[in-house]
């Protein structure tokens, strides 16, 4: 059957006829609500807003349970049928013509790291919503079935999307984040229940896909002045905590050179790591992000300091390479200012190379709407490295004004915004088309 296109505008259709257009309305004609999506991301930005202009939405505050409510009315809106998974991620589903196919997910996360930006995670996860938003009301029906997924706790080492892999461990549970909760006591609270953990995990092969949107968090892009990124791959992230132990003694009748200052020692060591770090050719990283000085008081040499160590590369035997030598140096600081360093490794996020088929399928989906692209790697983390471990993965990337990310600076433009969803819808389509 061919349906006219002034039909088609008259809105004559028949339920029928509508499940068959989809196939002759051309999907390049599809286009997300750009004003109701900056909209959305307005309001959103409400939650945990700071004096700064940014958010503190941190995992498990009372700014995340207000913004997580918020964000379920946009998904029940969107007709997305919602529940809280075991571990705490919202979910909206979406039936599609043939449920014998495996799901195509698409989401990000709406938690802020303290004092972040308005655009990290939030772009992706109202994009994913305005997605759903525009094929219902453009009543197109997907043949896989989508999933919307709002994973909790992406800043706090992407919990939500470990558990759904598989991947969450009970060493994790007693992580705590600036909102002083345990993950453990922050499932709870934000309505998920640890107990049922199990029935979160997907299994290999399991979904079609995972897509998710996302602002570049650097400067590549507003500075070539490029619409799109395409991402190849999510750096690895390695996280551990460095207990440093001196001997606490008055500052004011301790020689200086009768001292076991572990602050003294931790300056040295954070210095090590910068120098290690940039002591071979790549785009490594590594830092100190973290620190406490105990007991912390102006005439006390500090006895004890507790830092974090950070390090991120796509290869992790870099990594290892890196820490080894972090290790060698901290041996050394040791020995010199008569201290003990101990490491504790706290969280390890895989690097993770996206398909290859999703990244020409972005790309194209771009260049249908007259934007450009390039490919480049993904300096930050994020679920969509965990959701690799399961299944094809894709990331989409729009400018970051500045380059500036995890700062009440963050910014995108409106623009970018509506660009990124309407990528994420074309892409989305394209991959539908997958047997
Ligand atoms: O820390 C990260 O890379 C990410 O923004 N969660
Ligand atoms: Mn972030
Ligand atoms: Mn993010």
């Amino acid at each position: 059957m061919i349906i006219s296109r002034r039909k088609f505008n008259a809105g004559l259709l028949t339920t029928a006829s509508v499940l068959a257009v989809r196939d002759y309305v051309p999907q390049a004609r599809l286009r997300i609500n750009g004003a109701r999506l900056n909209e959305h991301l307005k309001a959103l930005s409400e939650f945990g807003k700071n004096p700064q202009g940014g958010v503190s939405r941190v995992a498990y505050s009372e700014a995340d349970r207000q913004g997580r409510e918020y964000v379920l009315g946009l998904m029940r809106a969107a007709n997305l049928d919602v529940s809280i998974d075991a571990a705490g991620n919202l979910v909206g589903r979406r039936a599609g013509s043939d449920n014998s196919l495996k799901p195509i997910l698409v989401g990000s996360h709406i938690d802020s790291v303290p004092e972040g930006g308005n655009f990290d995670g939030d772009v992706g996860s109202l994009g994913a919503i305005e997605v759903a938003q525009t094929l219902a009301e453009n009543k197109v029906t997907t043949r896989h079935p989508l999933e919307v997924i709002i994973f909790q706790n992406e800043e706090g080492g992407l919990i939500g999307s470990e558990a759904v892999v598989g991947q969450l461990s009970e060493k994790e549970f007693d992580l705590v984040n600036k909102s002083g909760k345990t993950v453990r006591d922050g499932i709870k609270f934000i309505g998920g229940d640890l107990s049922k953990l199990a029935t979160v995990k997907r299994e290999k092969g399991s979904i079609a896909a995972y897509l998710e949107l996302h602002i570049e968090q650097g400067g590549t892009l507003e500075a070539e002045k490029i619409d799109i990124g395409v991402v190849e791959g999510i750096v690895g992230i390695n996280w551990w905590d460095v207990t440093i132990e001196g001997f606490a003694n008055h500052a004011g009748t301790t020689a200086m050179n009768n001292r076991q200052d572990a602050l003294l020692a931790a300056a040295k060591f954070i210095e090590a790591v910068n120098r290690v770090v940039t002591s071979v050719p790549g785009r490594q990283v590594g830092t100190v992000g973290r620190i406490q000085a105990l007991p912390g008081a102006p005439n006390v040499i500090p006895g004890k300091v507790v830092c974090s160590l950070e390090l991120r590369d796509l290869d992790a035997a870099k990594i290892q390479m890196l820490y080894q030598k972090i290790r060698t140096e901290a041996d050394q600081i040791a020995k010199s200012n008569r201290v003990t360093f101990d490491f504790k490794a706290l969280n390890t996020n895989i690097s993770a190379p996206t398909d290859p088929r999703i990244r020409a399928i972005i790309d194209q989906s771009a260049k249908e709407l007259g934007l450009t692209t390039r490919q480049m790697p993904s300096g930050a983390g994020h679920d969509a490295q965990d959701m690799a471990r399961i299944g094809p993965v894709g990331m989409i990337f729009i400018p970051s004004i500045g380059g500036i990310s995890h700062s009440p600076k963050e910014f995108s433009r409106p623009q970018d915004i509506e660009n990124g969803a309407n990528v994420l819808l074309g892409a989305l389509m394209k991959v539908d088309k997958w047997p």
